[in-house]
């Protein structure tokens, strides 16, 4: 979701070269064995410039417990884990969906502090332990549809925001969340450099209202797969809210405060007519750029084999949500 570009053919490009080792990339750009008369400085760039797929990615969590309740469990296909953990966007790690994987490995995300402050009765720090031990984890199998039209089917580990806010109690005054990113340039290339992290704002900002907040389907992941959440994916703590664009899901949380006025959003902030507050998954309102009404599936096949399917109004959940919004006009609140 790169501002000035088409992302639909950002995109295909993306994935393209995720699906190559370093080698085929270089043949690829037609200097596979003409590589060793490039200067070392040279070669340095290209291989920058692809930031290296042939990185070890950051280790696999640790196994959790957790429950599969009937209610949360799914007949859709999965997106394989290699693809979950592989594709990403975080840009506080760079732009490309291989570099989270191939730079988050220095994110330190133990120990780790969230705070739950604001408008509640009691304010509270949970700690790296409290966040995997604290609550009854379960599994969740959720659609993931990123506002760039394509889609994974993902099963997290976690438990619903409501238990967390209900130990903060919240005030009659808390009429929304305001959720906050961990912000540490010294291990988030993106937040020091403009051109690593895509020109938007640090700490990534977003929020909901507290109805959605308290929805329960709205889910903070400590886990994916049946392990800890690996750093790519928003350890250890991210937002999970299925029903919206992913860029609403976000990641490494160390701050949640109920406010009473509407929180700032990072993509609203930096393109206010492109994403919106509400960001509800519609196939029938488009991004100015480019179309909703279907996405690109990232399944067990390779790119040339991608399905496109429909996009779902509110990715699939409108019986669980739709009365979340009644009254709304949902194509000016998109
Ligand atoms: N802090 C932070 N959270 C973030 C993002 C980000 O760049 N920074 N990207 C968002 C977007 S656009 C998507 S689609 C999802 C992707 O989650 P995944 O990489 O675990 O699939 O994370 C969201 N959360
Ligand atoms: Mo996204």
């Amino acid at each position: 979701m790169r501002s000035k570009k088409i992302l639909k053919d950002a995109d295909v490009t993306a994935e393209s070269v995720f699906n190559m080792d370093r080698r085929q990339v270089l043949k690829y750009l037609g200097i596979g064995a003409a590589s060793l008369t490039l200067s070392s400085r040279a070669q340095a760039n290209v291989l920058d410039w692809f930031k290296g797929n042939d990185r070890p990615r950051p280790a696999p969590g640790k196994p959790l417990e957790f429950s599969k309740p009937e209610q949360w469990q799914s007949t859709l296909p999965l997106t394989p884990e290699d693809k979950i953990t592989g594709y990403n966007n975080f840009y506080e790690f760079g732009l490309d969906k291989a570099d989270p994987a191939a730079n988050a490995g220095i994110l330190v995300t133990d120990p780790w502090s969230l705070t739950i402050s604001g408008e509640v009765a009691k304010p509270l720090t949970l700690s790296h332990e409290d966040l995997l031990r604290k609550f009854t984890l379960e599994e969740r199998i959720y659609r993931l549809r990123c506002v760039e039209a394509w889609s994974m089917v993902i099963p997290w580990v976690g438990f619903p925001l409501h238990k967390l806010l209900a130990l903060a109690e919240p005030t009659s005054d808390a009429k929304y969340v305001a959720f906050e990113t961990l912000y540490r340039p010294e291990q988030m290339p993106g937040q020091k450099d403009r051109f690593i992290g895509g020109g938007i704002q640090y700490p990534y900002v977003e929020g909901l209202r507290i109805d959605e907040a308290m929805h329960p389907l709205t889910l903070m992941a400590t886990g994916v797969y049946g392990k800890t959440l690996p750093p790519q994916n928003g350890a250890p703590v991210r937002l999970v809210v299925p029903w919206k664009y992913g860029f609403k899901s976000i990641k490494s949380i160390v701050s949640i405060k109920l406010v009473r006025e509407r929180p700032p959003t990072t993509w609203n902030l930096s393109a206010p007519n492109e994403y919106g507050f509400y960001a509800n998954v519609n196939p029938q309102v488009n991004h100015p750029r480019w179309s909703q009404a279907t996405e690109r599936f990232i399944g067990s096949g390779g790119i040339l084999d991608v399905k496109r399917q429909p996009t779902l109004l509110f990715n699939g959940y409108a019986d669980e949500v739709a009365a979340l919004y009644r009254g709304l006009n949902l194509r000016d609140n998109f």
